[in-house]
Order: C-alpha cells, then sequence, then structure tokens
C-alpha cells in the first residue's frame, strides 16, 4: 500500500491517491492555459515568420508524445497529465489559427515518441524527466521573446506608445508562464524504475527474500541472477542455487561471517520492461552514516590502497564486475579494505537506484511492546528517512516488513485479500506510534513511498502463539512467499 499523510489507503498501488495538490496543479495548469491561450489569441496567427512556428509546433507536439510516455509510469503519470491538460490546448488554438506548421509537429511528435519509446523499453524515465525539464524551459525563454517581439511589432506598426492595457497584458502572460514553469517543475518527476535496491541489516531476512524473489524472476520474469561471493568458508554456500538446494534439506542460509561479502542481482523483464534488483550481504561493520563527505573519503583511502584513479573508482564502484576485477586483480588489498568496499558501492548503489527496498526484520513486531523491538525500530526508522533525505526525492522506496508469519498466522489468509491488506494497515499503526516512522510518513506527502509486509513461508505457525519450539520450527522453513508478489510489482 501507498503511505499516506492522510493515512493509509487502501489497495493502491496507483500514486494518485495521495496526490491531491498536484491534482489541483493539474487543474489550475489547464485554466491557466486557456486563459494565456485567450489573451495571447492575436498572437497566434498564420502569418508568423515560418522559424518560429517551427519551433512553437515542434515543442508542443513534443510535449504531448513525451507525456505518453510519461503516463506509463506510475511515478511520472501526473506530469504527464499536466502536460497534457496544458499543451492540448495550445496545439488545438495553432491548429485552428493556422499558425501550427505540421513538419515542425511531426518533427517534435517524432522525437517526443521516441523519447518515450526509449524510456519505456529501458524502464528509465530520469532521462524524460530531464529533457522535459530542458524543453520546457526552451519554450518559455523562446514564448517569452515571442510575445516581447509581438509587442514591440504591435507598437511599431500603430506608430504610437504601447497602450496600458497591451503592457498590463503581456505582463500578465508572462506571470502565466513562470507559474506554468513552477508547477512543471513540482509535477515532472520520472525515475529510474528499473534499478533497485534493497537494503536491510543484518538478519533482516535479505537472503531469504532474494531466494523467494529469485523463483519468482526466474519462473515468471524471464529471469537470471549474477552473483559476486567472497569468502574464505562460505563460497559455496552462499551460491543461490546451493541455497535453494540447502533449504530443500532444512538447512537455512548461513549468515555471513565478518569477512564473507555476496552481492546478488537479479534481472527480469516483464513484457518489454526490464528490472534489475541488487542486494547486498556483508557480514562485518558498515558505517550507516550515509553521508558525502564521509563517501569521498572513502573512495580517496581505495585510491589509496588500489591506486586506482578516483574518477574511475567514483563511476565504477556500483558495478558488480568492477567489485569483482578489484577482488580478483588485488585480493590481499581487497582484504583489508573490504568495509570500505561495501560502504562505496552500496553509498553509490543507493545514489544511483530508482528505488529503494528498506527491509524491516519483523522480529522487532514481534518483540514490540515485551521486547526493545520498539527501541530497535525507532533507531532504525531514523535510518532510513536519514537515507531517504540523503537521496532525494526523484526515487521511490518501499519499507517492507520481513517474516510476518512469526505474528500472524498467514496459512488462512489469502495474499491478495482483503485480511492480507488488513493485517498491513495494523502494522502501520503500530509503526505510527514511532516518531521516526511519522518523519517518514510526513515525507510521504511529496515522494512516493509504500509499505509492504511479506513473509517467504506462509505456512509457518506463528510465534506469538507458542506454537512448539521456535527453533524446530525454523528448520521446516520452505520458500512459500505471501505478498513477495507485491515487491515485485513496486519493483515494475
Ligand atoms: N519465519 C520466518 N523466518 C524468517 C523469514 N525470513 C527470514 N527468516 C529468519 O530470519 C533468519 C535470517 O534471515 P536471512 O534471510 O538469513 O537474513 P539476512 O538479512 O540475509 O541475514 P544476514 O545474512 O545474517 O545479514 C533466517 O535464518 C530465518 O530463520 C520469514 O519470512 N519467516
Ligand atoms: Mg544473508
Amino acid at each position: 500500500m501507498r503511505i499516506s499523510k492522510k493515512g493509509t489507503v487502501l489497495g493502491l498501488d496507483i500514486t494518485i491517491n495521495n496526490t491531491n495538490l498536484e491534482i489541483i496543479f493539474v487543474l489550475v495548469g489547464f485554466l491557466l492555459s486557456l486563459i494565456f491561450l485567450y489573451m495571447s489569441r492575436s498572437y497566434w496567427i498564420a502569418d508568423t515568420k515560418w522559424y518560429v512556428k517551427l519551433t512553437l509546433s515542434f515543442l508542443v507536439a513534443s510535449f504531448i508524445s513525451s507525456a505518453i510516455g510519461m503516463i506509463l509510469e506510475r511515478n511520472s503519470i501526473i506530469g504527464g497529465i499536466f502536460l497534457l491538460s496544458v499543451f492540448l490546448p495550445f496545439l488545438y488554438v495553432f491548429y485552428v489559427s493556422g499558425f501550427l506548421l505540421v513538419d515542425g509537429f511531426i518533427l517534435g511528435m517524432l522525437e517526443g515518441g521516441y523519447l518515450s519509446f526509449y524510456s519505456y523499453f529501458k524502464n528509465s524515465f530520469d532521462r524524460l524527466a530531464m529533457y522535459l525539464r530542458r524543453l520546457i524551459m526552451a519554450f518559455f525563454v523562446f514564448t517569452s521573446l515571442y510575445l516581447i517581439i509581438r509587442a514591440f511589432t504591435t507598437m511599431n506598426e500603430s506608430f504610437q506608445e504601447i497602450p496600458q492595457n497591451e503592457i498590463s497584458k503581456f505582463i500578465f502572460l508572462i506571470v502565466i508562464l513562470f507559474i506554468f514553469l513552477f508547477l512543471l517543475k513540482e509535477t515532472i518527476h520520472g525515475i529510474r524504475a528499473y534499478d533497485v535496491f534493497v537494503y536491510g541489516p543484518s538478519g533482516s531476512g535479505k537472503t531469504l527474500l532474494l531466494l523467494a524473489l529469485y523463483d519468482q524472476f526466474i519462473a515468471f520474469l524471464g529471469g537470471e541472477r549474477k552473483e559476486f561471493i567472497v569468502s574464505e568458508k562460505n563460497k559455496e554456500s552462499l551460491k543461490i542455487g546451493n541455497m535453494l538446494a540447502a533449504l530443500e534439506n532444512g538447512e537455512l542460509p548461513k549468515s555471513n561471517l565478518r569477512t564473507d561479502l555476496a552481492l546478488y542481482k537479479l534481472s527480469g523483464k516483464k513484457g518489454f520492461k526490464p528490472v534489475r534488483m541488487k542486494f547486498i550481504d556483508y557480514g562485518g561493520e558498515h558505517t550507516k552514516d550515509f553521508d558525502s563527505t564521509i563517501y569521498q573519503k572513502t573512495i580517496d583511502d581505495l585510491h589509496d590502497s588500489f591506486g586506482t584513479e578516483t574518477v574511475e573508482l567514483n563511476n565504477k564502484i556500483e558495478d558488480m564486475s568492477y567489485v569483482t576485477e578489484l577482488q580478483k586483480s588485488n585480493p590481499d588489498n581487497f582484504a583489508q579494505s573490504v568495509e570500505k568496499v561495501v560502504f562505496a558501492h552500496i553509498y553509490k548503489s543507493l545514489v544511483n537506484a530508482g528505488k529503494i527496498i528498506f527491509l524491516v526484520d519483523g522480529d522487532y513486531i514481534v518483540n514490540f511492546r515485551d521486547g526493545d523491538g520498539k527501541h530497535n525500530l525507532t533507531k532504525l526508522f531514523g535510518q532510513y528517512s536519514h537515507i531517504i533525505s540523503t537521496f532525494g526525492d526523484e526515487k521511490s522506496y518501499a519499507i517492507v516488513v520481513t517474516k510476518t508469519d512469526k505474528f500472524e498466522d498467514l496459512s488462512q489468509i489469502l495474499e491478495n485479500s482483503k485480511e492480507a491488506e488488513d493485517i498491513e494497515h495494523k502494522i502501520y499503526k503500530m509503526f505510527y506510534e514511532i516518531n521516526t516512522f511519522k518523519e517518514i510518513v510526513n515525507k510521504s506527502e511529496k515522494i512516493p513511498i509504500y509499505m509492504y509486509t511479506v513473509s517467504v513461508d506462509a505456512t509457518m505457525k506463528p510465534q506469538i502463539m507458542g506454537y512448539g519450539d521456535a527453533e524446530t520450527q525454523q528448520k521446516c522453513l520452505k520458500i512459500n512467499p505471501w505478498r513477495v508478489v507485491e515487491i515485485e510489482k513496486f519493483s515494475f
């Protein structure tokens, strides 16, 4: 479900729900567009220089066909609707007044269409949003210039001073253009939707979730995996295939040792839309202070140990194959600097990801009142909230509570049922007692943030109901995922 400041809203995986403000923006944009066009109607005439008509026809057509691309991605949908509501009236007026130049229109449609097509098939909308912002700036500058020239021409033609009302009209039109610029800046967002990064503390359920998602990627998403493992003792047992086989025999994945580092990447496609999901499992301590100065210092330190250029490190450290190469070319240095490599790799993955998944250990909910669960959650949400502030609002985030089967009996609850959503609500309400979580909710006004409760084995009996010996039970854990598919939906 999407988190919203007004409380959670049920069953909605669409962005429109808590975006009342943005809907108002769209309506205002439409009205202003009509007012603008009405007031400036005398300027849009067929008898204008061809290059002016060409440029403006091109820009308007480009906005309209790019808007279609924006509408295809749920985080950008409002921006797309906004563009249509502002520029369809422009297109209409240009057309009926004979201002529209067909060549410019076709070129614009092709350019915007290409950008939309590219973004959709790459599942990456950040570029589209960036180009659109630039083109909108160009539209703003060009239209303002055109209005100025028109105003002067009118003056010259009539050989008299510009009438006062002409000046006020001109100022009014420029103000409307400014408002367009502001509203567009607020509504046009695009994320690198294909790049998902899963982040969670030790023991939060990363590895089992990876295995559950792996099954899904392979079965339904034409998926494949890539893994990179550095370990003295566990190298074999950390491979996905071996972990799945061991699970069949009742062996749970090993917790990483302090020196173990495992990076996993799942990639797959839904239709034509690609997605890749990265997991990092690291047993040692790693800094939770994701700060750009610490990152810079870490890159400098890595430069000192490996002798590699900082630019290269900075550009490539997020790349799994690059980390593999670093390790192969210099295993001793790598072993000494592994903590730093992991930090830089995570930092860069957070920067580059379009979507970030934060794992919350379901054990904290089991101990919410009687143990230190609430205390730990306060710290954890504080950290996640900080990450959201640091890495910005051009991403979407999901808070995923793992091990739901430990505090709810899921064996009778279908994963897409109303009861399942009720569980999510219940947990949301518990979290809402925590101020650091509320801070995240406050951020959800501007940033799309979702919350899901999942389990990798819905057949397990909840611990808090006191079924048998917890340890013996955990041994029976298999992959019977519950609501893990919500994570997949979030990722596409
Ligand atoms: N009942 C239940 N237990 C789970 C679930 N997911 C994880 N666990 C338990 O939590 C333990 C830790 O899960 P992992 O997936 O290994 O967690 P991790 O984040 O990879 O942990 P480290 O590798 O130690 O950092 C597992 O050994 C399971 O006992 C779940 O969905 N249900
Ligand atoms: Mg693990």
